[in-house]
């Protein structure tokens, strides 16, 4: 174990009263390139989000979670680090990461750096010279020598074709579970993982409040790299998705990472693919440590084989899912609360109705998240209300998933032109979450002054931050007091949940009980009004309608309840 490391000047002082922080927190997500940018290139940057700080804190959020701001060359936005401790030049540098982290803090905000160590950039030094084959650096990935024409095994890659490349250099082959540019780094190996943790106490003593840790449950893969079952999924996920020793690794980063700082740091693990059960282990009594994880369920209702095969939205089977995690972690372990991310399409247009219902939608989805039990996280620009894009031509896109996606569909055959798949692509491509935030009614929506990396919805000119923090009935206005709400109300946090009616097909009701303290929230999740009768056992006498999305709402409940569509309701005792 290292040596406890003295706290960095630049920290926001741990809670006292038993709970850790981030039980009580409202996480906001940032998406560096879309946010703000600062000189005119185009992309968003580190200074841009600074001069939003005040933006941040009129929501009333209690820490930001950053995608990366590595040096990166940029193959997956990022996602694909070439330095760990530099900054990207194109979003700043470490004097600038200084001053927002210190606008933050001075704000009562904390920061969440996003941890990115299933792979690193193919240009991070330790690829360079391991595919030169030079120690210590020539065991830090998964290399696999043979015929350049066959590769090691049968998995897939997340991103389309196989997981593996074949390197001229080394002349081997080595895996990435995404693109090309992204490979697998080598967790067998304790040096990798050495490495890793020293790395990530640097940041610690940089000041940071915690870790999104990026894939963290792919690290570990089956020894000797066997075929997976072709029919799966993504074939090979057996191997490589909560892997053997998964549990033993990350026990070990805890260790000797966040426990060697005196403060309270968060960890939140995504976690494609975990169970309940699975999720325990991570985040439970007598798991890993992390604080919590993001499962990935409800998000893939209605997909068919593929993420580009969507179906139908069932809220049945989401009930079913929220009351499995609701209720399984409850008395071990943390959820958190998520519908929207950079890779799922806006949660109004994947969940609600991006038309005619759009605010009133935007505005249920949000009571959701705030009400359950967990974590709730907020993407940048769904507090507006903000929904998938039009994409006209593949040349709009920038993602790499989305442009294999097209690229293989016409090369397969299945699809003549983009035309042919267009529908797909604006129904989940990750694009659809990665377009800039809008701020204003001013061209590019008051997010640069130069030409946008990635086009701007053409709905900025109703859909913007200035319009809604005027107008007293808007989505953001409404988000704003939900995060007030759940602040001030310990049992929309920490309450027992219970679902009512699990068989509704359009209502979605729950309670929440902490003590004497009760919370009833009936969401009606569909374009047609419902009513339904008082859940059996629920205090209707004493409860108080506490926030609603609808202006007609009775300030008491009465035997039954009658909804208009989108109605969202909290009552509280
Ligand atoms: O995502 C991993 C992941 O499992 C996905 O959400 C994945 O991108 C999606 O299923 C593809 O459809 C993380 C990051 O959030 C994502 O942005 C990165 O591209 C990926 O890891 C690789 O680092």
């Amino acid at each position: 174990m290292s040596q406890r490391h003295s706290a960095p000047s630049n920290v926001l002082a741990t809670e006292t009263d038993g709970s850790p922080w981030w039980k009580d927190a409202v996480v906001y997500q940032i998406y560096p390139k879309s946010f703000n940018d600062s000189n005119a290139d185009g992309l968003g940057d580190v200074r841009g989000i600074a001069g939003k700080v005040d933006y941040l804190a009129d929501l009333g959020v209690d820490a930001v979670w950053l995608s990366p701001i590595y040096q990166s060359p940029q193959a997956d936005n990022g996602y694909d680090i070439s330095d760990y401790r530099a900054i990207d030049d194109q979003y700043g540098d470490l004097e600038d990461f200084e001053g927002l982290l210190s606008a933050l803090h001075d704000r009562d905000i904390r920061l969440i750096m996003d941890l990115v160590v299933n792979h690193t950039s193919d240009e991070h030094e330790w690829f360079q010279r391991s595919r030169r084959g030079e120690e210590p650096y020539d065991d830090y990935y998964y290399w696999r020598e043979g015929d350049p024409d066959d590769p090691p095994n049968n998995w897939d890659s997340f991103f389309g074709g196989s997981a593996w490349s074949y390197d001229d250099e080394r002349e081997a082959w080595y895996l990435h579970l995404f693109d090309e540019k992204q490979p697998d780094l080598n967790w067998r190996n304790p040096a990798v993982r050495e490495d890793v943790y020293e790395m990530m106490r640097w940041w610690l003593d940089r000041g940071i409040d915690g870790f999104r840790m990026d894939v963290i449950n792919l690290i570990s893969k089956t020894e000797g790299l066997p075929d997976g079952d072709p029919h799966g999924g993504l074939v090979g996920a057996e191997h490589f998705m909560n892997g053997p020793r998964v549990h033993e690794y990350l026990s070990e980063m805890m260790e000797e990472t966040v426990d060697t700082v005196d403060r309270e740091i968060m960890t939140v693990g995504e976690t494609p693919g975990v169970s309940v059960e699975d999720a325990r282990q991570y985040v439970g009594e007598d798991g890993d440590g992390l604080s919590m994880v993001f499962q990935f369920e409800h998000v893939d209702v209605g997909d068919g084989d593929s993420k580009w095969d969507v179906g139908e939205f069932d809220l049945v089977a989401f009930k079913e899912i929220f009351d499995r995690w609701q209720t399984g972690l409850a008395d071990d372990g943390w959820n958190s609360v998520y519908l929207s991310n950079h890779d799922q399409p806006r949660s109004v247009s994947q969940f609600g109705n991006d038309g005619e219902y759009r605010r009133k939608s935007a505005k249920l989805l949000g009571t959701f998240t705030h009400t359950l039990g967990g974590t709730p996280y907020v993407y940048q620009g769904e507090e507006l209300g903000m929904t998938n894009a039009n994409f006209e031509s593949v040349e709009q896109l920038r993602d790499v998933e989305a442009i294999n996606f097209v690229e293989e569909a016409i090369a397969s055959g299945e699809a003549n032109e983009y035309d042919d798949v267009r529908e797909a692509v604006e129904a989940v491509a990750r694009d659809n979450a990665r377009t800039p935030m809008q701020w204003t009614d001013d061209p590019n929506a008051g997010f640069t002054d130069g030409d946008p990396w990635l086009k701007v919805n053409d709905n900025y000119t109703e859909i913007n931050v200035a319009d809604e923090r005027e107008d007293t009935d808007s989505v953001w206005q409404y988000y704003r007091q939900l995060i007030d709400l759940r602040h001030d109300n310990d049992v929309l946090v920490y309450g027992d949940f219970e679902l009512h009616y699990p068989d509704h097909e359009s209502v979605f009701a729950y309670s929440r009980t902490l003590g004497d303290d009760h919370a009833l929230v009936v969401l009606n999740w569909a374009d047609d009004p419902a009513t339904v009768d008082v859940p059996d056992g629920v205090p209707i006498e004493d409860l108080e309608l506490a926030i609603g999305n609808a202006g007609a709402a009775p300030a008491t409940p009465g035997d039954r309840l009658t909804l208009e569509p989108w109605e969202a309701r909290v009552y509280l005792v």
